[in-house]
């Protein structure tokens, strides 16, 4: 019988190449896996079952490669692909690794830096739609500072807009097929990154010249270490038709950017976003954005891949039995029971209903005695994930 947790491509499960080639180096110590090529990761990533796989222009492309060398690694790219099914949905630029990189990309206070990552992402973009990529990610991870004597933080957000405009404007006068979909990180690389959240990069997106060009990409680990509840960001990003791509992982709370396998930490807000993707029909990528323990060598790496879109399965599973569950489902109506009374007083507002609605009286205390029977609720959803229900 097959599995019935087993990926399937209509799961849009993906990951990128840094992902499944981390090779589990650490601020404090060595790689302990040896490089795997982009080509094996692909075949890597076909065994396990993925549908995609992303990648940042160095990620396939060494920044020092002729071009000659560019075409050759470019085509057996393109062999891996065609030889697997895999698909690229998502690209992005590497505005990070490179030295010269340490004070910024486009909000370096260097003009020629910044020029520099301008003209590196316009070759990042035609790469990445090249190979067919329909997201586009930006991952301000150098955009900040240390202390705020270094940058203005005003001029910083400008220098970001006119980059994000520019690019807008470069996709349209190619006439290519891909928006944009902004990652906010609080933190780490730098002390302060700008546009730190979710919620800022939502803000940002509407001073934009093409608002319309430019969405999301939250991440889990990065809201959590902000101390923020992801799936309240994710679903602001989704009612307002922005969440255009998302990073799945997990992370405890306080600690550093962990990138561990999905639903490791957290399972019952694991749980919940996922719920919340298939309830509202999310019909992007799952791109886990994590990677394997320094422990494990290659054998391992694919138990965390395969463990990352298994877990989702099986949470797929138990939002569908959550939606199904009778006592659940009775109890929710009953806590959002509604006799019509009220209806007068919502929507759009008039004079008329203002004034009616001032002249309402409410017995305040009685309403405030109300029980909501949240403890029951809670309880039986932990029972549900505990899979005694
Ligand atoms: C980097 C970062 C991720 C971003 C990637 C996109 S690179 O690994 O930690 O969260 O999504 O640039
Ligand atoms: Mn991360
Ligand atoms: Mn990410």
């Amino acid at each position: 019988m097959a599995d019935k947790y087993q990926p399937m491509p209509e799961h849009k499960f993906t990951f990128g190449l840094w992902t499944v080639g981390n090779i589990g180096r650490d601020p404090f110590g060595e790689p302990t896996r040896e490089p795997l090529s982009p080509v094996e990761l692909v075949y890597l990533l076909s065994e396990v079952g993925a549908y995609g796989v992303n990648f940042h222009d160095n990620d396939l492309v060494p920044i020092d490669a002729t071009p000659a060398e560019r075409d050759k690694i470019v085509a057996d790219f393109k062999k891996a692909l065609d030889d697997t099914g895999l698909v690229v949905p998502m690209a992005t630029t590497n505005l990070f690794g490179s030295a010269v990189f340490k004070d910024g990309a486009f909000t370096s206070n260097d003009p020629k830096v910044r020029a520099y990552a301008i003209q590196k992402t316009l070759n990042a973009i035609d790469l990445g739609v090249e190979l067919g990529a329909k997201i586009y990610v930006f991952w301000p991870g150098r955009e900040g500072t240390e202390s705020d004597a270094t940058k203005d933080p005003v001029t910083a957000i400008k220098r970001n807009r006119e980059a994000m405009n520019f690019f807008c404007e470069y996709v349209l006068d190619k006439g290519y097929d891909l928006r944009f979909a902004l990652e906010a990180k609080p933190n780490e690389p730098r002390g302060d990154i700008y546009n730190s959240t979710t919620g800022h990069m939502l803000a940002f997106i509407e001073t934009l010249d093409h608002p319309e060009l430019v969405g999301v990409n939250p991440e889990v680990a990065h809201e959590h270490m902000a101390g923020l509840n992801f799936t309240h960001g994710v679903a602001q990003a989704l009612e307002s038709g922005k969440l255009f791509h998302i990073d799945l992982n997990d992370q405890s709370f306080g600690r550093y950017d962990q990138d561990f396998r999905f639903g490791m930490v957290n399972i019952k807000s694991a749980f919940f976003l996922v719920k919340l993707l298939e309830d509202y029909g999310y019909d992007g990528s799952r791109h886990f954005d994590a990677h394997a323990y320094r422990t494990e060598d290659y054998e391992g790496v694919k138990d965390f891949a395969r463990g990352c879109m298994r877990t989702y399965l099986i949470l797929k599973e138990k939002a569908a039995q959550w939606n199904a569950d009778k006592e659940i489902q009775a109890l929710l109506a009953e806590i959002n029971a509604d006799d019509g009374s009220m209806d007068k007083y919502f929507g759009a507002y008039s004079a008329d209903k203002a004034q009616a609605l001032k002249a309402q009286s409410f017995d305040r205390n009685a309403l405030a005695k109300r029980g909501m029977q949240y403890e029951r609720l809670d309880q039986l959803t932990v029972e549900l994930l505990l899979g005694v229900r």
